[in-house]
């Protein structure tokens, strides 16, 4: 006896929602977290981050610490934001922590770092709040750029420099080794906090043009900064403290 047509269609939808099941699961196989698309073309900070700097460190280096972070965290129930993810350390299973401080860490610093970077002569201006806060910690811009450039300068090794709203909502300038972030708390950085700029100053992020001028490079990323993006984030991380 053949199938009635009504069990034949339910036997084609189960075997479609199977099929996207199937699918989904591939899916999340790959993630939970993805590589965010670049907010921009990878010739659009040059001359001061060439395109082949872009395309490799976006593309390569960035999508590897996301595939490396997916598969340390493969079968564990991990929150959906990697900022929330690496400021909990302590609450993964040992044996996967290292590579989340890594990985993780490498993710959530460079999806900050694209998007407090602007083509050049389109960053804007600092709102008030923050241009005050500027003011008042640093002296201004220029103590702001200094107290930077330093920290990326003599940060030995690959690392980052930072500017963070610390734990009493004050400005503060650190650096962290490796990929390291003020998010991972006082257990693992000297200075806890908000990012709200990063610079990435691992050879890789400089070095095709750059090779040994990390100063050089320090100079002129300052041109590419963000200022509506950075304000954004500083606001966010005020009403947050
Ligand atoms: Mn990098």
């Amino acid at each position: 006896m053949s199938p009635s047509p009504i069990a034949v269609a339910s036997l084609l939808v189960a075997a479609s929602v199977l099929a996207g099941a199937a699918s989904m699961q591939s899916q999340n196989a790959a993630g939970p977290y993805t590589l965010p698309p670049l907010p921009y073309a990878n010739n659009a900070l040059d001359p001061a981050i060439d395109p082949a700097t872009m395309e490799i460190h976006h593309d390569r280096h960035h999508a590897g610490y996301v595939a490396n972070l997916n598969k340390a965290v493969a079968g564990l129930e991990v929150p959906s934001e990697v900022e929330v993810l690496i400021a909990g350390l302590d609450e993964l299973p040992e044996s996967v922590r290292g590579a989340v401080r890594n990985n993780g860490g490498g993710h959530a610093n460079h999806s900050l770092f694209w998007t407090i970077l602007a083509p050049p002569g389109t960053g804007g201006s600092a709102s008030p709040e923050l241009a005050a806060a500027i003011k008042e910690t640093f002296g201004g811009m220029d103590g702001l750029k200094a107290a930077l450039s330093k920290a990326g300068a003599t940060r030995f090794g690959s690392g980052w420099a930072w500017l963070v709203v610390d734990r009493d909502g004050n400005l503060a300038v650190t650096s962290t080794p490796n990929q390291d972030s003020p998010l991972m708390g006082e257990k693992y950085v000297d200075l806890a906090g908000t990012p709200i700029i990063g610079i990435d100053v691992w050879e890789h992020a400089y070095y095709l043009k750059y090779q040994n001028r990390r100063g050089d490079y320090l100079a002129a990323i300052w041109s590419l900064m963000n200022w509506p993006e950075i304000s954004r984030r500083y606001a966010a991380a005020k009403k947050a403290g």
